[in-house]
């Protein structure tokens, strides 16, 4: 069994951007719950349309669904060597479903993104400049912030002794290279 990561933090730390350039360094599938359900509701699948309310307003989706794409990608053949997760587990009630499917091992570190609020939104208004993601408008930002706070925080007591705290602030590339000396360490 290769590496089993976690990217941990709140929306615009830089999850999907490390998590990207680490999983082709590892040579591991990024997984990324966020990603998958921007694809379905690209798609116009059963799924995306049943979501895509749920997403553009900041929310999470439920926890039934995620885990449902989650065990599917993660029962595929590239998984078995390895994986890197972006997104999920979101809170403490899929952690538990993920132990429960992939066994206690399931997440060997937990890598956690610190980056202050302001510039979490700095980078989330940018981004709806860039991109015009439906969730990056301001209101939206501070829901999801809030429901960072109360969902996904306690996350960090739950993997406890496998989470190293990473400064998510500088450049991409400094970053990367923070989550790289965060791991061999
Ligand atoms: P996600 O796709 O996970 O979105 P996110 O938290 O905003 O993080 P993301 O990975 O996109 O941003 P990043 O920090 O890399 O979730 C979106 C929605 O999907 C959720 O609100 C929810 O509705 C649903 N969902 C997802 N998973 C779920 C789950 N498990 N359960 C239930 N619902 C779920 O980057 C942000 C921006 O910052 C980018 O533009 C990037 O270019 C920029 N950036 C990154 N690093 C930077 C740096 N060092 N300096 C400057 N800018 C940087």
């Amino acid at each position: 069994m290769g590496r089993r990561i976690l990217f941990l933090g709140p929306p615009g730390a830089g999850k999907g951007t490390q998590a990207e350039m680490l999983a082709r360094a590892l040579g591991v599938p990024h997984i990324s719950t966020g990603a998958m359900l921007r694809d379905a509701i690209a798609a116009g699948t059963d799924l995306g349309r049943e979501v895509e309310q749920v997403v553009s307003s900041g929310a999470l989706v439920s926890d039934d669904l995620v885990l449902a794409i989650v065990e599917d990608r993660l029962g595929r053949d590239d998984a078995a060597c390895g994986y890197l997760l972006d997104g999920y587990p979101r809170n403490v009630a899929q952690a538990v479903a993920l132990t429960e499917t992939m066994g206690d091992d399931a997440i060997e570190v937990a890598l956690l993104l610190d980056v202050e609020t302001d510039e979490l939104v700095a980078r989330l208004l940018k981004r709806a400049d860039d991109q015009g993601r439906a969730d990056d408008t301001e209101d939206v930002i501070r829901h999801r912030l809030n429901v960072y706070l109360n969902e996904t925080l306690p996350l960090i007591d739950h993997y406890e002794d496998s989470v190293v705290r990473v400064d998510g602030l500088g450049s991409i590339d400094v970053v990367f290279a923070r989550v790289v000396t965060a791991l061999a360490g």
